[in-house]
């Protein structure tokens, strides 16, 4: 039936339904192809924790998490149809405040479009809302593989428009690293992007890595990778020797990786940083990946992969409560100037606007397997 024939028939359809001549839909049943209730419902609200009709967020494969609630204060909804992109149509049981959320996962980079429908225990429906949102392309992901092994420039991949440049001095690089070559530091120098590469606040979170070696263990704190503010990091992923972390009474700072957020642009900021005392062995490549995550509303330092693999991950609550838009730098830090320059190795840096899932960080930190002698 032609959609101008079907909105003919509906004030008739609505008739026989009030007149007890045609039964209204079920509430638990699959919405009706047809339209046999005029609406009576507002059109429902739709929103979103990661996508945003303004902003490419996610990607392709990436779920989000959607809430639907009533249009009216009186409207009393006891389900939502809904369906993305025009496909299969799906039905989610409200709440016993007439919300409901749901977990969809984009097909297609761009232009998403939901459409969701409500229902109350009446049979009224609301009619469709649109929830038009965008979808980013996965490109918006960065690595320096620290590889070039002359020169004073680390290119970007995959696109080189994030070219890192060496600032400072006793910055070399080594034929050898955890993967191809990688580049030393001596605590004078580093490397530093022309622009920003990581949007800190985007609702996506996001995710931070490097492999790096100590030689040995150095004093103070030493920063890996790190995104400037004007005055200060807004975070840094690295090692620091200046707090307490094992946890026991014994007052004494130990030797840790950790991944530190700063809360304001300021040198004297408080912090919110997770700190693990696992495998910190001079000498060894590790890899230190850091994610900040807007959805849990937590902050995760992994030490060589997940748990699942045998890496260490530790946790806290935090938020990246400002926007950093410096430069991002590989083997210093900034608070109030260049701050916890590097001394030793640094491979494979990686920067992705958004949480990387266990197989990435698996697939990015797990060491290298040594097998046993036989
Ligand atoms: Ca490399
Ligand atoms: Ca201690």
């Amino acid at each position: 039936m032609r959609a101008a024939a079907l909105r003919k028939l509906l004030p008739v359809a609505g008739l026989l339904v009030a007149t007890g001549l045609l039964a209204a839909p079920a509430a638990t049943a699959q919405p009706l192809v047809t339209r046999v209730v005029a609406s009576s419902l507002d059109l429902p609200q739709v929103t979103s924790h990661l996508y945003s009709e303004s902003e490419a967020l996610g990607g392709v494969g990436r779920p989000g998490d959607f809430t639907f609630s009533p249009g009216g204060a009186a409207d009393e909804v006891v389900q939502y149809s809904y369906s993305l992109n025009g496909g299969r149509v799906f039905t989610v049981a409200a709440d016993s405040t007439g919300t409901a959320t749901v977990s969809i996962t984009p097909d297609t980079s761009s232009f998403n479009e939901l459409a969701v429908e409500a229902f109350d225990g009446a049979g009224h429906r609301s009619g469709k809302s649109y929830f038009t949102f965008l979808v980013a392309r996965e490109t918006g992901s960065w690595y320096w593989s620290l590889d070039e092994g002359t020169g004073d420039t680390a290119s970007s991949r995959p696109v080189d428009n994030r070219p890192a440049l060496i600032s400072g001095s006793g910055v070399t690089w080594s034929p050898e690293g955890r993967s191809g070559g990688s580049a030393n530091f001596t605590g004078a120098g580093e490397f530093v992007t022309g622009s920003t590469v990581l949007r800190t606040t985007s609702p996506a979170g996001f995710s931070v890595a490097a492999w790096v070696r100590l030689p040995a263990l150095p004093d103070g704190e030493r920063t890996a990778i790190s995104q400037d503010g004007e005055n200060r990091s807004m975070f840094s992923l690295g090692y620091r020797d200046d707090l307490n972390v094992d946890g026991s009474d014994d007052g004494s700072a130990d030797p840790a990786w950790c991944f530190t957020l700063a809360e304001t642009d300021s040198a004297a900021a408080a912090e919110t940083r997770v700190c693990t005392t696992d495998d910190v062995t001079p000498g060894e490549w590790t890899s230190l990946t850091g994610v900040v995550n807007p959805v849990t509303g937590k902050i995760r330092l992994y030490v060589n992969g997940t748990p699942g693999i045998g890496g260490s991950l530790t946790e806290t609550a935090g938020v990246a409560q400002w926007d950093a838009t410096g430069v991002f730098a590989i083997g210093r830090g900034l608070d109030d100037g260049p701050a916890g320059r590097w001394i030793g190795g640094i491979d494979e840096v990686r920067a992705a606007p958004r949480v990387w899932n266990d197989v990435e960080i698996n697939t990015y930190g797990a060491p290298v397997t040594e097998w046993p002698e036989e």
